[in-house]
């Protein structure tokens, strides 16, 4: 689905809390953004925009959540958002020092079935610990592309913009 009000593709971006998250949109909105809460909710919503190829995108900072299995606010809103229709593709942000348990969420992102992009993010606290992410072999596993970023530097979030903007793009493979 499109936003309804501006005509843009939505993105929502979703990840564990403390995983870089703020930091990957801002980076990618270039730090414009609309703070507001969710209906009926005191949890915030954070919504920007990025363009790629002369097309705008709408990204949706979701509240940090583990899991989609809405035991939480937060959980809820995400996971009620993300299936909601609303969103054409979805960045998962997932800490490379702590890949397995992150992958949880990415994983139930997945099945959800719009595209996808998986952000391998702190791949330098990664490094530094002697733990190299392949992000081919993770692509091959996940079957959605993830990208290595270091978004408090802004390492590959050119790349995570092309891979999200190819994958759900109007003129794509949807
Ligand atoms: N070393 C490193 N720090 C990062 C990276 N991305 C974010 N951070 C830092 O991690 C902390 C949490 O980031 P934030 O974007 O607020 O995470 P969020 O809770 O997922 O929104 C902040 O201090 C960021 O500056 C990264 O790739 N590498
Ligand atoms: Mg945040």
């Amino acid at each position: 689905m499109t936003d309804p009000s501006t005509g843009r593709r939505v993105v929502a971006l979703a990840g564990n809390p403390n995983t870089g998250k703020s930091s990957v949109f801002n980076k990618l909105t270039g730090g414009k953004q609309h703070v507001g809460n969710w209906p009926g909710k005191t949890v915030e919503r954070v919504d920007g925009q990025f363009a790629h190829d002369g097309e705008k995108f709408g990204l949706v900072d979701l509240p940090g959540t583990y899991s989609l299995n809405a035991s939480s606010p937060e959980e809820m809103i995400a996971r009620d958002f993300l299936v909601g229709g609303e969103p054409d593709g979805a960045i998962v942000v997932v800490d490379a020092a702590n890949l397995e348990r992150n992958l949880y969420l990415a994983i139930q992102v997945l099945e959800i079935g719009i595209p996808t992009v998986v952000a391998i993010n702190m791949s330098d606290v990664a490094r530094s610990r002697g733990l190299e992410i392949d992000a081919d072999i993770l692509t091959e596993q996940l079957g959605v592309p993830a990208v290595p970023t270091v978004a408090r530097t802004g390492k590959g979030l050119d790349e995570l913009r092309e891979v999200i903007a190819a994958s759900c793009a109007r003129d794509g493979a949807r």
